[in-house]
């Protein structure tokens, strides 16, 4: 368990203004709380950029009346099987669905899969959000 450190910032008045009204619109209702969500955004970016296990989901929205569109995807994903974790399918209208692909792996891996899936003919939508296996994250 680490201990807790109090320590002072040194801000411009402007800049302290524009946190505040951020953190105030973001829900927040200390700084501190904003603060620390802040440093981990930046420790989960760097997460992903130095290539250690993360973790993450994968949306993507498409017509399955696309030709062909199902079995491409799905070869996709047996093609990076090793990082997919689970997967939901939801079908929003009858034309419609909506997947989430829940991932854990080296970020090159799942970048990979997520950009090929996003390619898919078909595919309306397709987004990534990184996210982090929070091993080294307090
Ligand atoms: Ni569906």
């Amino acid at each position: 368990m680490s201990s807790v450190i109090r320590f002072g910032i040194s801000l411009d008045k402007n800049l302290l203004e524009s946190f505040d009204a951020l953190i105030s619109d973001r829900g927040y209702t200390n700084r501190s709380e904003a603060l620390r969500d802040l440093i981990r955004d930046e420790l989960v970016r760097r997460e992903w950029l130095s290539g250690d296990v993360v973790a993450g989901t994968i949306t993507l929205v498409y017509d399955h009346h696309t030709r062909e569109l199902n079995a491409r995807l799905t070869e996709i994903q047996h093609n990076h099987h090793s990082v997919i974790i689970a997967t939901q399918h939801i079908h929003l209208d009858h034309h419609n669905c909506l997947e989430v692909i829940v991932v854990q792996g080296t970020p090159q891996e799942i970048e990979k899969l997520a950009s090929r899936l996003k390619a898919a003919r078909g595919v309306k939508h397709s987004s990534l959000t990184m996210a982090t296996t929070g091993k080294n994250l307090l």
